[in-house]
């Protein structure tokens, strides 16, 4: 392959990650997938994953071509493996198979045990060349949520906290609010909108009676999850409001309501087993709000994944510290005056 085919590759590559993600907030827990078609240099059809459940971007694509008897001359991007089983939808693998193309390029292989490397191999077998690791790297950030969630068989954890510049997240009161501006309010209602999950723990939810929705942002509503080990919270509060769905993790009883399920864990190894469920429960992201006792949790059982932190430049002197980490700065902004820091865990 010359260097030039590779920048093709690259081009066409990066092109199915932007269709990949229009299928954003539509597919979870299912991968965000593009599909292009190429016929002699020249782009003849394109697809991505809209929906869960429905078809995946290869058929898409293909569906898109108006000339089928060009696919046999034709080279597939995807970003994603394609597959190899029965799911909601036949192999795509046996698809691309029947049509005959010429050649599949692939950015990653699909972590899924009922595909993992068994799509390349098919294709394969049945003499169709196959290009792999293609922006593998951008491949694997784009689809963050979904391999965390199938390699690791737990949502992918985002921690956010605002803290003082001297290192508080609240006053002794508990009384955490007014630390970061309202820029960095309205940002954090996007992320809200960007999760299948937003947790909060019993006493955040206690002092602040957070509504835990997306309101500064159009989008949809994360599934609210509330850990109230010994169900001691009113319910009277706004997460138990059945607007939207909540999920209350505790240590005493099952019980289904509409919008709300009380879920019983074993109190040993609490966070884990609450993770472990939420694995269950299909949902893919989660979105960590607070307060320290909560987030600290997450960190000492490696439960984490990124930490959104905002600095803002009050100090209180004393107060409740904000949690203490490990992870890896990877970029930094600024939000009218307080800083925006992000981390990885690791
Ligand atoms: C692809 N292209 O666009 C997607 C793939 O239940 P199903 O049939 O929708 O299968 C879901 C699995 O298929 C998912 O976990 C992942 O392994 C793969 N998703 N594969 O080739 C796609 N969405
Ligand atoms: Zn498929």
């Amino acid at each position: 392959m010359t260097k030039h085919d590779h920048h093709i590759d690259e081009v066409f590559m990066q092109r199915t990650f932007e269709l990949a993600l229009l299928g954003k907030g539509n597919v979870s827990p299912n991968p965000l997938v593009g599909s292009v078609i190429v016929h002699d240099g020249k782009m003849i059809g394109e697809g991505w994953h809209k929906k869960y459940g429905e078809a995946h971007a290869e058929v898409n694509a293909v569906r898109s071509v108006e000339d089928k008897s060009m696919l046999a001359q034709s080279t597939v991007y995807v970003n994603l493996e394609p597959c190899s089983h029965t799911g909601k939808t036949p192999p795509c693998a046996d698809m691309l198979i029947e049509h005959k193309v010429k050649k599949v390029v692939v950015a990653n292989l699909d972590s899924n045990p009922l595909v993992a490397g068994n799509g390349i191999k098919k294709l394969r077998a049945a003499g169709i060349e196959v290009v792999t690791g293609i922006l593998e790297k951008q491949g694997r950030e784009l689809n963050k949520r979904f391999f965390t969630f199938i390699e690791k068989q737990r949502p992918y954890i985002i921690l956010k906290w605002a803290e003082t510049s001297d290192g508080f997240i609240a006053r002794e009161n508990f009384d955490s609010k007014w630390i970061s501006n309202e820029y960095a309010r309205q940002l954090v209602h996007k992320w809200r909108s960007e999760e299948d999950g937003i947790l909060a723990g019993a006493r955040t939810i206690a002092y602040d009676n957070p509504q835990l929705n997306v309101r500064d942002w159009s989008g949809r509503d994360p599934v609210r999850i509330v850990l109230d080990r010994f169900l001691k919270l009113s319910t009277k509060l706004h997460v138990f409001d059945k607007k939207q769905r909540t999920i209350c993790y505790n240590v005493m009883k099952h019980e289904e309501h509409t919008n709300l399920s009380l879920i019983r864990v074993d109190e040993s190894d609490f966070i884990r087993n609450v993770v472990t469920d939420l694995y269950k429960q299909k949902i893919q992201s989660v979105i960590v709000e607070g307060g320290a006792a909560t987030l600290s949790m997450f960190i000492e059982n490696d439960l984490w994944d990124e930490a959104r932190i905002f600095i803002a430049p009050q100090k209180f002197g004393k107060g409740i510290p904000a949690p203490r980490h490990r992870g890896t700065l990877v970029e930094q902004q600024t939000i009218a005056g307080d800083s925006l820091n992000f981390y990885r865990a690791g």
